[in-house]
């Protein structure tokens, strides 16, 4: 396929001042006329009209108003050109028929169960009708939707509702009006038979906004969490950023069948409905976390994405990145700070931390691209949200705030670039960006060195700081970056020392920035050895290497006013240890335990200062990828699986009665809230269950059993159900069985019960995700399904995928050559699975090198497919 590069942009050559769609719904030729009114490009040479198409039928097609001669224009299914176009404005009027229902791919309008739905991010207008389908182009647009009043009673589409009314023949019509101009990929429209959930905001200038949520009928009761979500977040941004909502209406639909979590389509978000539906009974703490998140993320969209949008498909990260920053920023505000910092991190490094050390790993910005929607990366989102949080650190809030507004300000309307967006924050304080510009163009995680020396009669403390980024495709070398780093010197007791560079530097707000490759902080007045914490906070998205011993990193545990850091020794104390253990298991030794690391879990439990989630993320080990990730090559997940389970059992036998006492003492009073604190009780209370059952404690199964059939909720319910799956024997069968039952036909608990089934790391759980692709509540044709049971097989089920026979990888390879055809945009994410494929031992790495040959030879693939395939295989 054809490779777009980021050196080859050129301004549109035409612009579409407006768009009138007239859509006639109908399930399987949906007649779309579209007239649009081009200008030529002041900025650009006069040049042929080129239109995007993708699959579709033209039937009719009129310039100013008269029908065009055939010989006038080229019409594909992919393409429309008109050679020689006015040479002023003129008026394209274009009629196609679609066929939503053969819609598999969810690109384009589409039906979700019965309701008619468009997805156009990122080239799925063209899927619709022919159109310069790129993000600089923007129109103001007007739609007019027909269809059949008992089919569809509802139409939405953009902006505000100007007319709506009866026509003959049982059909109806609305026409929707936005005034804001936007790229097509922000187009959409809604038809089908919704109920809907309707509230209000009042703006920070006093205006009324109507909010609705649109959701299957009798879904209503579930959507009070993300209604909730909804107003919160436009408080937030109007406080935080200044940013108020501009149109009359928020709407957001729920749909089942989605690629992605949601889309922020200008006033009419379409929304995956796992992050719309939630009730105590059916929906965890993490599920009401990610509503939460989720519905922000949107909602924060129309600032930085729809508002301000970009200028290319390159420049993804400056809506993504920057708008993940802002979610993240929300949801600390909401809830724990330290909690959400902790998880973020721990997801940016099981899955960033992977992406960007293999075949995949791409630049923040990246330069080329086969096939964008495999673009929607965790490095463009978190590792882009993580350049954005660099330039708040490095700025600290009152001049990132001053650089946010004048981004706002000056690019209001636009369609921007990266460059753009970091110069604000350059003109806000006068610094040089080139250097930090890096971190968009160089893929690859740094990896930072520290050495440190203490002379006491000196009174000095040197802190010498290396810096190396690893080579990644396409990027054999690399230039050192800028690295904000917010370090503390902790003294013997337990405080923090002011920080004196002894070159007269001043270190602001504790951010120590390395520029070079390699340099040396040192600093004065330092009389006893102090104890160092470094990057706190995760103030830069690295891999640290540092000289501390276990003993300091013990003392970080129990003292560092930094709650990341502290997290992060024990982190680090424990991956050590699991390090030296894989080596051992894989001698055919045993694996050791240490003392140490008990008593510092020991000591978080007995602590009443800490936050109950928080001790909850401290008793969980490094992840299986995590620790494959730290050893680096030649990886058997066997082993990793062995040694991570003997630390499970030593924490769940040493500490047990710490443990029981907790679980009984942590029940959480009163019905059911999804509060952060009270979501932090029941982490803390499952995660000691969970722990107890892998230490062997048999009175833990009669607890888990007990909390299974008498939860009030779905959190309790579900870590019950997996800490029986996992230890329970014929209890858990038992559960599972009785968990099917109870809510058999409420698809999103089922997807929990897929999942949970194809985490299982056992020797039969291949067997039984193959047995249950067939299971009536399974379907290929929905991507929640697919994700729910071969995604957690495939991304989560660490040693099974990775079976030493290779009947994991001959199974993935088989599922995506099947699904491809129907949905390739799912097959290519669930085809990721395959990205650490070289660091396994050679055994594993030959079958699946094998199974992606298969997968690359297996016919005719999608550009998705074959563009992670053949990157993975490079
Ligand atoms: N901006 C949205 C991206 C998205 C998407 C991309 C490709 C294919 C389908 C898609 N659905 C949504 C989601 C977001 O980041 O907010
Ligand atoms: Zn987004």
């Amino acid at each position: 396929a054809h490779t777009i590069r980021l050196k080859d942009y050129l301004p549109p050559a035409w612009l579409v001042e407006t768009v009138h769609l007239d859509v006639s719904l109908h399930p399987s030729e949906t007649r779309v006329r579209a007239k649009l009114a081009f200008k030529p490009n002041p900025e650009s040479a006069s040049a042929p009209l080129v239109l995007d198409g993708d699959g579709l039928s033209l039937m009719s097609l009129k310039l100013d108003g008269a029908p065009l001669p055939a010989a006038n224009f080229v019409a594909s299914p992919n393409q429309l050109t008109i050679p020689q176009p006015p040479n002023g404005p003129f008026t394209l009027e274009i009629e196609t028929l679609v066929d939503p229902s053969a819609n598999t791919q969810l690109s384009g309008l589409y039906r979700s169960s019965d309701t008619y739905c468009t997805q156009c991010e990122a080239e799925g207008f063209r899927r619709i009708t022919y159109f310069p389908d790129r993000p600089d182009v923007m129109a103001v647009y007007t739609t007019r939707i027909e269809a059949d009043r008992q089919e569809a009673p509802v139409l939405l589409a953009n902006g505000n509702l100007v007319d709506s009314g009866a026509l003959d023949n049982g059909r109806h019509y609305a026409v929707w009006h936005d005034p804001h101009p936007k790229p097509s990929y922000l187009f959409a429209m809604v038809g089908g038979d919704l109920a809907c959930v309707e509230d209000s905001f009042r703006t920070m200038s006093g205006r009324d906004v109507t909010l609705r949520i649109y959701v299957e009928h009798g879904k209503q009761d579930r959507c009070a969490y993300a209604m909730d979500s909804l107003k919160r977040s436009m408080r937030w941004d109007e406080e935080a950023f200044g940013r108020e909502y501009d149109l009359d209406i928020f709407m957001i639909v729920a749909v089942s069948d989605f690629n992605m979590g949601a889309m922020e389509n200008k006033g009419l978000n379409v929304f995956n409905d796992k992050y719309v539906l939630a009730s105590a009974e059916t929906a965890t703490d993490a599920d009401f976390a990610h509503i939460e998140a989720v519905i922000a993320h949107e909602y924060f969209h129309n600032w930085t994405g729809n508002r301000i949008t970009c200028r290319d498909w390159f420049q993804l990260c400056l809506k993504e990145g920057l708008t993940v920053f802002r979610d993240h920023e929300f949801s600390s505000d909401m809830r724990s700070r330290p909690v959400k910092r902790i998880s973020d991190v721990r997801n940016l490094r099981a899955a960033q931390f992977i992406e960007d050390s293999g075949p995949l790993a791409h630049p923040v910005r990246p330069e080329a691209y086969k096939e964008i929607n495999n673009f929607y990366t965790t490095t463009i989102y978190e590792k882009g949200a993580e350049v954005v949080r660099m330039v708040h650190t490095l700025l600290g809030p009152e001049k990132f705030r001053a650089g946010m507004d004048l981004y706002f300000q000056r690019h209001d309307g636009e369609a921007a670039t990266v460059e753009q967006f970091i110069q604000c924050f350059a003109d806000v304080t006068g610094r040089d960006i080139a250097q930090f510009m890096l971190w968009y163009s160089q893929a690859g995680t740094p990896r930072v060195t520290v050495s440190t020396h203490h002379d006491a009669a000196a009174g000095t403390y040197a802190l010498s700081l290396k810096q190396a980024v690893p080579p990644t495709p396409n990027q054999p070398t690399k230039s050192p970056m800028v690295i904000p780093l917010v370090t503390g010197l902790i003294g013997p007791d337990g405080r923090d020392l002011p920080l004196v560079l002894a070159d007269g530097g001043v270190v602001r707000r504790g951010v120590l920035v390395l520029h070079e490759a390699e340099w040396t902080f040192t600093f004065t007045g330092i009389t006893e050895r102090p104890v160092l914490s470094i990057n706190r906070g995760f103030s830069a998205p690295i891999e640290l290497v540092t000289d501390l011993s276990n003993d300091d990193l013990a003392f970080l545990a129990a003292h560092d006013s930094d709650p990341f850091n502290r997290w992060q020794a024990l982190q680090t104390i424990s991956m050590r240890l699991l390090i030296e253990n894989v080596a051992s298991i894989r001698a055919g030794k045993a694996p050791r335990s240490d003392d140490k690391l008990m008593v510092a879990l020991a000591a978080l439990l007995e602590n009443p200062a800490l936050e109950p989630a928080f001790v909850a993320l401290a008793l969980v080990p490094p992840g299986e990828g995590d620790i494959a990730r730290e050893i680096g090559s030649d990886i058997d997940p066997d082993a990793i699986f062995q040694a991570r389970t003997a630390l499970r059992r030593e924490i769940g036998t040493r500490l047990g009665a710490a443990l029981s006492t907790l679980y009984e003492r942590l029940t959480v009073p009163g019905g059911y809230t999804p509060d952060a604190t009270s979501a932090g009780r029941r982490a803390l209370r499952n995660v000691a269950l969970d722990l107890m059952a892998a230490g062997g404690d048999a009175s833990a199964i009669t607890w888990a059993a007990r909390q299974y059939d008498a939860a009030d909720n779905m959190t309790d319910r579900m870590a019950a159900l997996a800490t029986l799956a996992l230890h329970g024997g014929p209890e858990g069968e038992r559960a599972l069985a009785d968990f099917y039952s109870r809510f058999e036909g409420d698809a999103l608990v089922i997807d929990k019960w897929f999942s949970l089934q194809a985490t299982i790391p056992q020797a039969d759980t291949l067997d039984k995700v193959r047995a249950l692709t067939k299971h009536a509540a399974f379907s290929f044709g929905n991507p929640n399904r697919v994700r729910a049971l071969i995604g957690a097989f495939a991304m989560s089920n660490v040693t099974q995928f990775n079976r030493a026979d290779g009947a994991g990888y001959d199974f993935l390879a088989e599922t995506l050559l099947a699904l491809d055809p129907k949905n390739p945009q799912v097959a290519a994410r669930m085809a990721t699975a395959f990205r650490t494929w070289r660091t396994l031992e050679e055994g594993r790495r030959g079958k699946a090198e094998a199974a992606l040959k298969r997968i690359k030879e297996g016919g005719e693939l999608s550009r998705d497919l074959a563009d992670i395939v053949e990157r993975a295989l490079a």
